[in-house]
Order: C-alpha cells, then structure tokens, then sequence
C-alpha cells in the first residue's frame, strides 16, 4: 500500500472528528502558536495566576506559562457549536461538565485513540485549564483556520460566530497547518457585543501595544478587562438556583454563565 502524505492523513483525521460530533476543526504548528499572542500576553498580563480563571496547578508552571508535551508537533483544534436554542449545552450542573462540553470531551478521546492506531503519530488529550497543562485555545483555532478573534475578544466563526467551544490535541507529527484566514467580520459592524455587556466589560482600554509589545490585545484593541468580566461569573454563580433536575437525587444547582457578548453577535446566526 502506498504511504499516505501529511496532506491526507489530515484530511483523514479531520473527516473522521466531523463524523464523531465534531462541528468545525482545523490543524495549527506548535511553534507558530509558541509565539501567538496569548502565549506572549498572558505570563506578563497584571496578576498573572493570582486569579481570574487560573487554578493552583500540579504541573509547578509560572503565571501564565504553558507547558507542552515534549514531542508535540501540531495541535488539532476541535470546536462544537452551542447554539442559542440549546443554551443548557453552556449550563453547569454541581460540578458536572456542560453537556456542550462532554461531546467534546468523547470526541477528543476517540481521536487521542483512533489517531495512533491508524496512522502511528501519538497525541497528547490537553487539559481544558492551563494550569493543569492545558493551551491558550482560541489563538490555537485562529490558527487552525476556525476563524478569527473578534472584538468581543472571542473565537468566532464563520458557521456559528462565536457561539462553539473549543479543546484540542496534540500530535507528534508536523501536518499542514489550516490558519490563519483573512476572514474578519468585526470591521463596520456596529459592535452589538460591545454594547451587550451587562458589566461594560470593553468600555476602558486595559492594554496598550507599547506596553506589551504586542499588536494583537485582548478585545483587540486592548479594551477588554478580564476581571470585570469576571464580576459576572461570580454574580452568575451567587444567582444560580438550585433545581430539580431528572438524573440528579436532590435539587441540583444550575449555573448558567453569561454569554451575551456571544449570543449579540449576528455573525453565524441561523435562527
Ligand atoms: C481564563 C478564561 C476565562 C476568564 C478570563 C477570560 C480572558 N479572556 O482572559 C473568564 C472567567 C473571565 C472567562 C470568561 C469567558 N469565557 Co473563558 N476561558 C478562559 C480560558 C480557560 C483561558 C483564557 C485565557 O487566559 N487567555 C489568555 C489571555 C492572555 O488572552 P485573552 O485576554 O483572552 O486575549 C487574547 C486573545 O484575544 C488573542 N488575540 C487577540 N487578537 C488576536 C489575533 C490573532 C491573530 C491571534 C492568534 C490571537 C489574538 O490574544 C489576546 C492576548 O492579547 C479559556 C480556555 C483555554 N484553555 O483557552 C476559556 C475560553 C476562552 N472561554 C470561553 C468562553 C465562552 C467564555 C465566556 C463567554 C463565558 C462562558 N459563558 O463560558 C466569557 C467571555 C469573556 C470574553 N469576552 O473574553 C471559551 C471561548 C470560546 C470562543 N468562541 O472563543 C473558551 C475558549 C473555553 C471553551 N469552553 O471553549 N474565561
Ligand atoms: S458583534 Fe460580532 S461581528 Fe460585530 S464587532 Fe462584535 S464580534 Fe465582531
Ligand atoms: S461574558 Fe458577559 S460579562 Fe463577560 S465580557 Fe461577555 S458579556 Fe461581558
């Protein structure tokens, strides 16, 4: 039998994340995304690993800092959507993983399995947080050719905007990366995300570029604070109720987190 070439093999891997539940999916290089923008901003950013989304990690890893698997080569990035008809895909309930993610989780499972038995390249499943080993996930589907970073500072898409979520693999082979596209609707929209935010989240411009020496900030221009944002979820959580919930003994609580700078967005709406 004939070996197959890069180009085919990712072509197989990415045909066969679509037929487990996978909506969009795309190939980024290792060290193309080394130095991506979050990979640079977020070990300098102002409390760096003092807070907001970071965790006390096992992995020993400084503010910020990424660790990746020694032979890691290409990152396959898979994205579900969450559409706004579906919102309990996004709700946590206790401590249980949003359905939303689950399919994802079982998707990138599969793979970290099929990937080595079928073609011999192994993989690293990473960790959704970074402390615990994971990767700066919407960099890595910017340039796995999912889409672009929008003004409301997310992924989005061309199919779903910014309504997916994302986790991804590593793999011990250099495939041929899918990103980055020129695709950007954000110029002459009228900033429908920026206007949803219930706490104003991007009015103040939080990062400047002679500052971090970096063109690409967070919200793109620099206005977008994390710790407002995260005002939010912790509002969210105070306000969550408890409900019963079938599969569940007792009322369970049911966190649902804000996403309006998402659901604003008209890029990708189909309903
Ligand atoms: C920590 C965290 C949070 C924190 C901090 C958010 C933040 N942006 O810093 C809090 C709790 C506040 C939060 C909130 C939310 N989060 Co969050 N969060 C994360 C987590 C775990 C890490 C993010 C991080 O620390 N990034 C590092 C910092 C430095 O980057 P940044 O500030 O976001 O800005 C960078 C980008 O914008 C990028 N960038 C800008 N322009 C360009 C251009 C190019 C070419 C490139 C490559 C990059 C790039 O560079 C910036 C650095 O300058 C990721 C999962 C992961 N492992 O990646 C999910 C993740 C980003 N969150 C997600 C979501 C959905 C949310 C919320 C909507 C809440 C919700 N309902 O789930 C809000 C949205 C907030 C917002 N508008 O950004 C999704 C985003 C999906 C998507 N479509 O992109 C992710 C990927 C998780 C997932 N389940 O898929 N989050
Ligand atoms: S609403 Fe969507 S398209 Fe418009 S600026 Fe915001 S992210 Fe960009
Ligand atoms: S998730 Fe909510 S609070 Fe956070 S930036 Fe988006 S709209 Fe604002």
């Amino acid at each position: 039998m004939n070996r197959l070439s890069d180009l085919e093999i990712a072509d197989q891997i990415k045909l066969k994340a679509r037929k487990i539940g996978v909506d969009l999916c795309g190939i980024a290089n290792v060290s193309d995304l080394k130095t991506a923008p979050s990979f640079i901003l977020a070990p300098h950013m102002p409390d760096s690993g003092k807070g907001v989304g970071s965790r006390q990690g096992k992995l020993g890893l400084g503010p910020g800092e990424v660790s990746w698997p020694e032979t890691a080569k290409s990152v396959l990035v898979l994205a579900v959507s969450h559409p706004e008809s579906a919102p309990e895909m996004d709700w946590w309930y206790g401590k249980k993983s949003p359905s939303g993610n689950k399919i994802l989780m079982n998707a990138a499972k599969a793979l970290s399995s099929w990937i080595p038995e079928t073609f011999g390249i192994n993989t690293v499943h990473l960790p959704y947080h970074v402390e615990h080993g994971g990767i700066y996930l919407k960099d890595a589907a910017v340039l796995a050719g999912i889409g672009c970073i929008g003004m409301n500072n997310i992924l989005l898409s061309p199919e779903y905007g910014p309504r997916v979520r994302l986790r991804a693999l590593t793999l011990d082979s250099t495939l041929p990366p899918d990103g980055p596209t020129d695709f950007d609707p954000c110029m002459g929209c009228k900033l429908y995300c920026v206007k949803a935010c219930p706490q104003n989240a991007f009015e103040n411009k939080v990062f400047s570029k002679k500052d971090y020496y970096l063109d690409h900030l967070p919200g793109r221009t620099g206005h977008f604070s994390r710790p407002t944002c995260n005002t939010q979820m912790q509002k969210d959580v105070e306000e969550a109720e408890h409900q019963q919930v079938e599969g569940f003994d007792e009322p369970v609580k049911i966190v649902k987190y804000c996403r309006q700078c998402e659901l604003a967005c008209p890029v990708g709406k189909t309903e």
